[in-house]
Order: C-alpha cells, then structure tokens, then sequence
C-alpha cells in the first residue's frame, strides 16, 4: 500500500503516481511506500490551508485546546505502533523510540497547551491595544532523526495559535506521519487545517517553501537547506523559522566528577546514534586530567553495543539511512587523515571485545572515540550526526569557553562541575542558544533553538507557540480592553 497525502481532509488518489520508498536501515528491506508529491500537490495543499484559515483562526482557544487534546489522547493510544513505526523506518531502538520518539512527543503537546491557555491575546500598552493573531498558513518542512517530535512541535504549535499547515515530513521516515494524519482526522481536526504531502527536497519542499501564499515557512534540517529555505522565502519576505545543526561542546572542568560526566556526555553524543541536533560531540578536558577522562570515556562509550533496534535490551541502533552512514565514514575518513586518534572504535580500543564488528548489511556504524582533535581539523568543526565524540584539551577555563565559542553553530552544550555556581558561570559565557550543567538535557518546557547559524527563532512551550504570532497595535484603543 501506498501512503498518500492528506489535502483538505482526503487522502489523495494513488493510482499512476510515482512512489517513494522508505527503507529499514537494519537491514535494508522496504517497509513502505509513500506518494512522491510535486508542485502541483504544493498548490493543492497551500490552496486548502488557505481556504481553512478563516474559520480556524476564529475558532475559540478552548475549542482548539480540546481538539488538541484529543491529538495527544490518539498518540498516547498509537504509542506502541508509532514506536514500531519509527523503529523500523529510521532504526531508533524499540525502548528508545517508545520513552524517547513519542514520550517526547507527548510532552511537547502538554507544554504547547500550557503556553497556549496561559496566553494573553490582548493587552494594553501606552494608547494602544495589542492584539495576537495567528500568523497565517504555515509551511513546515521536517527531518528524519525525531520525525514526530520535529513534526508536533511545528504542526501543534501553529494549530494551536489559530494558523493552518501544509507539513513535509522526511522522504526518509514519512511514516509516523501517516499514523499522525489518521490521527488528526480521528480527533476531529477541521479539513484543510492540517495537510500533509509526502516526497523529497526539490519536489516538495522547495516549491513549499517558496509559494507566495505561505506566510511562515518553519524548518527543521541541515543548514545548507536552511539558508536555500530562507534564501527562497526572502523573494517574499516570509517569515521562517530555523532548527539547523550544531556542534556543541561539553566543558568538563577540573572539579567534575569524571565517572559520572563520562557516562553523561557519552549518553548525550550516543544516544539515537549520534544524530541529535543538540549532542554534545566535543567533550573539553584539562590537559592535566587527560588520560583519567580519556580512559573514562572509552569506559562509557564500550556499553553502547551496536544491536537489533527490535530488541528490548538495545541501545544503539543502525543510522537512519546508507546516506547517513556514507557521510558519516567520510567524516571519519577526514578525521583520520587531520590527525586524530582513534581511542573507541576504527580498531582503537585496546580491549579486544571493546566493539563487536557491525553487520554488513544496512547502514550500522560502530561507535567512535578520537582523541587529539584540535581545532585545525574538520571534525572539530563539521557536524557529523552519528555516534563520533571527539576529545580536545584545555589549559585554563577561558581557554575551554573559548574552544566550546570557536564553532559556526551555537545550539547546546553542556558544563560538568562539583560547583554548580561555578558551572552556570561558565555557562553563561558560552554562545549558544540552551545549554546544560552536570547532564541536564533537553527541557520541552524551556524554549530550545540556536543562535549563529544553528538557526532562527525558538520551539517548545511559551515561545515555541508564540513563534506562530504576529502582533498587532490598534492606536488609540487602549481603553477599549
Ligand atoms: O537534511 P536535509 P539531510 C543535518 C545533519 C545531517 C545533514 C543532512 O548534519 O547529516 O543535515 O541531512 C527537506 N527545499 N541535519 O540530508 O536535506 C528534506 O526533504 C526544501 C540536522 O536529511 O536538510 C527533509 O524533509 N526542503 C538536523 C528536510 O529538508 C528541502 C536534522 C531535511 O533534510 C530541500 C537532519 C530543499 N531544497 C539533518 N532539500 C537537525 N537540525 O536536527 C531537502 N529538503
């Protein structure tokens, strides 16, 4: 069967279309197929989020909350075959995909609905009245490494501001959002309110992103696509919103408790397989305590087994595509060849059972650890998005804020010290737009987003829904509230 795009509230006929397939990276069998759209589908999409603005953004907020609610309800129901879902079409391991893929997912909701019902949509200031409103027709345009989270924080927050959307999921794993179209179409979502067209980049995302009757284009995705993205939206000065890459750093200070911090940073950068926007992937350590962190890194790194992702007990699957892995070994080929040195993985552990060979089909990449790197090399500095930690030191704490500063991205970070006053210290003087002490990862409820050219803007909670808002004044109307 053929998963087909969701236009007006209809699933669009299948027959004579050209389809895509979507590959399980285990073991490079197809698991599905969805419609490959184009331009014409873009027209249809945009045309029916353009018809349904009007009623939806005057639908009451109490009515929308309750629409999304039943979202949420459907998700928690489908959690188990979402997760299934996810597992086989990207390779996030079952237990994972469950806690992580939709547990997430489902706390997004309920910040987005926080945000939404504590929201003031008219205030006065100076003569002025000020009004919210929604933004208008919303292009979304999402990756493949937390497909659902990526798509609900985008989908969720412009329906709950009053705005409509045609959504893009990832040629790579489209298919939780098919779960999702049958979900919103259960719970009552208006038609048009919500449309989906599946396909690729060129086909489907460029002329989205470019159509002169969207006025918000939210994306999640490399920063290449992001600056072609905001590059096609400024011909119409439309507003876009970006969550592009990083390369973030772990500063780990002299007082860091260096068991624990090893396990937590290696967490961070493994976790999903390396391909989290906001790993910490340059761990920084004194020179004076570099053997003792390097040997608690490999330590760390040796528990994540490449495994089936179908098993319980996994905690590292496969990357999500053979195009994921072919750029992933050439970043290593890269490293390599800069000077680093292998410490875990590419036969650099010393303990012979440190990682067991990767199957040879699909697109599996051990586990890596490489010590030396220096800001000179490309590994340093390119984001590799899979399981790669490289390891650099530092002489005194300006020293680290500067090598965790000396980065084109600015997206997370982290800061492990026995002295949290000491941590936030440091942490406050690290450009980047979310950043951790002592292991604290990603907060739904705090706004999450980049600064350089990690991106635009801000998703989750109150600024995640506000990012789908224009603000108007009404001059002279200030008693009128
Ligand atoms: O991303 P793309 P890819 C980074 C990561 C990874 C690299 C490449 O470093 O190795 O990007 O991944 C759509 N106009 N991140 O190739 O191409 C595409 O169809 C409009 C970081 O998968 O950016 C998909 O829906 N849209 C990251 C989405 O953009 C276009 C998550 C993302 O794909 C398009 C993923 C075009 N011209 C990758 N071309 C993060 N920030 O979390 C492609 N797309």
């Amino acid at each position: 069967m053929i998963a087909r795009h969701l236009i007006d509230g209809r699933w669009s006929p299948s027959e004579g279309r050209p389809s895509l397939a979507v590959i399980n990276p285990a073991d490079d069998t197809e698991v599905g197929r969805v419609l490959l759209g184009d331009a014409a589908d873009v027209d249809l999409a945009v045309a029916a989020a353009s018809r349904a603005l009007p009623a939806w953004r005057s639908t009451p907020m109490t009515e929308r909350i309750a629409i999304v609610e039943r979202v949420s309800d459907g998700i928690a129901a489908q959690r188990e075959r979402l997760a299934r879902t996810l597992t086989r079409e990207m390779g996030s391991p079952i237990a994972f995909a469950r806690a992580a893929q939709v547990g997430v997912a489902l706390a997004d909701i309920a910040e987005l609905i926080a945000a939404a019902r504590a929201h003031v949509d008219r205030s006065a200031v100076s003569r002025s009245l000020v009004v919210s409103e929604p933004a208008g027709v919303v292009a979304a345009i999402t990756p493949w490494n937390f497909p659902l989270h990526q798509i609900v924080l985008k989908v969720v927050a412009a329906m709950l501001a009053g705005c409509t959307v045609v959504l893009k999921p990832s040629e790579v794993a489209p298919l939780n959002a098919v779960i999702l179209g049958e979900i919103f179409s259960e719970a009552g979502v208006p038609d048009g309110v919500i449309n989906i067209v599946f396909g690729d980049g060129p086909g489907v995302g460029a002329p989205l992103a470019a159509h002169p009757d969207v006025d918000l284009v939210t994306f999640t995705g490399s920063r290449d696509v992001g600056a072609r993205i905001a590059e096609a939206a400024a011909a119409t000065i439309t507003k876009v919103a970006l969550e592009l890459g990083g390369k973030s750093a772990a500063i780990m200070l002299d007082d860091a408790p260096i068991a624990d911090a090893a396990a937590g940073v290696v967490r961070s950068c493994f976790a999903n397989t390396g391909q989290t926007c906001a790993a910490l992937t340059r761990v920084l350590v004194p020179r004076a305590q570099q053997a003792e962190w390097e040997r608690a890194l490999v330590e760390a790194g040796r528990s994540w087994i490449p495994g089936d992702p179908e098993d319980e007990n996994t905690v590292l699957g496969p990357l999500a595509s053979s195009l994921q892995r072919d750029r992933v070994r050439a970043h290593l080929a890269h490293a390599v060849a800069d000077g680093a040195v292998p410490l875990l993985g590419l036969a650099g552990d010393p303990a012979d059972s440190a990682v067991p060979a990767v199957p040879a089909v699909g697109a599996w990449q051990e586990p890596v650890i490489l010590g030396g790197v220096t800001p000179e090399m490309r590994v340093f500095r390119d984001e590799v998005f899979g399981p790669v930690l490289t390891v650099s030191v530092y002489d005194t704490d300006a020293e680290a804020i500067e090598l965790a500063n000396d980065s084109d991205y600015g997206l997370s970070g982290g800061v492990w010290s026995a002295d949290t006053d000491r941590a936030i210290a440091v942490a406050l003087q690290v450009r980047t737009g979310t950043i951790g002490i002592n292991g604290e990862g990603l907060d739904v409820g705090a706004p999450f987003g980049g600064v350089k050219q990690s991106g635009i803007g801000r998703e989750c909670g109150v600024l995640g829904f506000e990012e789908f808002l224009e603000t108007k004044s009404v001059m002279g109307a200030s008693g009128t509230l």
